[in-house]
């Protein structure tokens, strides 16, 4: 097999200052804090962290960093909760992705509404991480894990998501929607399968964060899981979609990139979670910042250098 363990085990680095962010730094009472879409904005690195209420519902609240790593300061108010007059948001919001979108001067948040007939998208804009837009649900439940690209192609803005059926025993798979004004979206086309057997993606797949544009294509982070005895275990890969043709797969990495081995990813409330939604390209260093949430508990970094990252994607995908 074409895996190195070398090469994978150097691609990301898990920040020292691990985990970045818990509910101690939390200015009221919650549960956990975990799964953050992330975003530059007015120099900062903002972060809308996934927050456990003790009630067991989840919102999303701001977190902002002058230097993405530390000196957070955190809302005291959520931007995004559950709405109990709305059937699909009133259990709750959860694991949002950010995308940047120059054409219409917003940042589009696409997140998982939570409610009696189960996960579905929503999308909602936000100019400055202190107001919101609700543009409501988007795709019927179940279906989660959605990210949008930033920028149209062929015309229409595009979104990942992945749509669960109730047969093929639930298997997850990624699929994208296409629009033309983030409102009326297209059937879902077949992007990327799980894989099947012994795989550390067979069970289910999903998009984490929203896909960043490179030369040779649409460079994007997915979580796998590997239904074990004791549990399902989450670990994150690598895919380049095609800048043409995003329901097209040019390469795929064999082996995953990041997955639970440090103390706050193998405990917490989900034992063995890795699970990346937020992702910042600093231009001038080649870094990407991965934000992922551990254990379904907190919030920790790993970065990577770009250029790396897809050579080893070139290499072994
Ligand atoms: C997924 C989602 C995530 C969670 C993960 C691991 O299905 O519910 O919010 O982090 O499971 O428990």
């Amino acid at each position: 097999m074409p895996t190195k363990d070398d090469a994978i085990r150097d691609l990301f680095r898990r920040e020292p200052a691990n985990p970045i962010l818990t509910a101690k730094d939390w200015p009221y009472r919650v549960n956990t804090v975990f799964n953050p879409g992330a975003a530059m904005h007015d120099g900062e690195t903002v972060l809308l962290c996934r927050v456990e209420d003790a009630r067991g519902i989840s919102h999303l609240t701001v977190a902002r960093s002058p230097d993405g790593v530390h000196g957070w300061r955190v809302d005291a108010k959520p931007l995004l909760a559950e709405d109990p007059g709305d059937h699909t948001s009133m259990w709750g919001v959860e694991d949002c992705r950010v995308t940047w979108v120059p054409e219409l001067e917003k940042y589009v948040i696409a997140y998982t509404a939570y409610g009696p007939s189960g996960p579905c998208v929503a999308l909602a804009t936000t100019e400055d991480f202190q107001s919101v837009e609700k543009l409501g649900a988007v795709m019927p439940p179940d279906d989660k894990d959605a990210a949008l690209l930033p920028r149209r192609v062929g015309g229409d803005f595009v979104l990942y998501h992945r749509p669960v059926s109730s047969r093929d025993s639930n298997r997850g798979n990624i699929w994208l929607s296409r629009s033309p004004d983030l409102q009326h979206w297209t059937a879902p086309e077949p992007v990327m399968a799980s894989r099947e057997g012994p795989w550390w993606d067979a069970a289910r797949i999903g998009l984490g964060p929203a896909p960043i544009e490179t030369e040779h294509g649409w460079l994007a982070i997915y979580h796998g899981v590997k239904q074990m005895p004791a549990g399902p275990l989450y670990r994150a890969g690598l895919v380049l979609f095609d800048l043409d043709d995003p329901a097209r797969v040019l390469r795929r990495s064999p082996a995953w990139v990041i997955g639970p081995s440090a103390e706050y990813e193998k405990r917490g409330d989900v034992p063995n979670v890795v699970f990346p939604t937020g992702m910042v390209h600093v231009e001038d260093t080649g870094e990407l910042r991965l934000y992922y949430g551990a254990g379904d508990s907190v919030v920790a970094l790993a970065t990577a250098n770009l250029g790396e990252v897809l050579d080893h994607l070139w290499q072994y995908g």
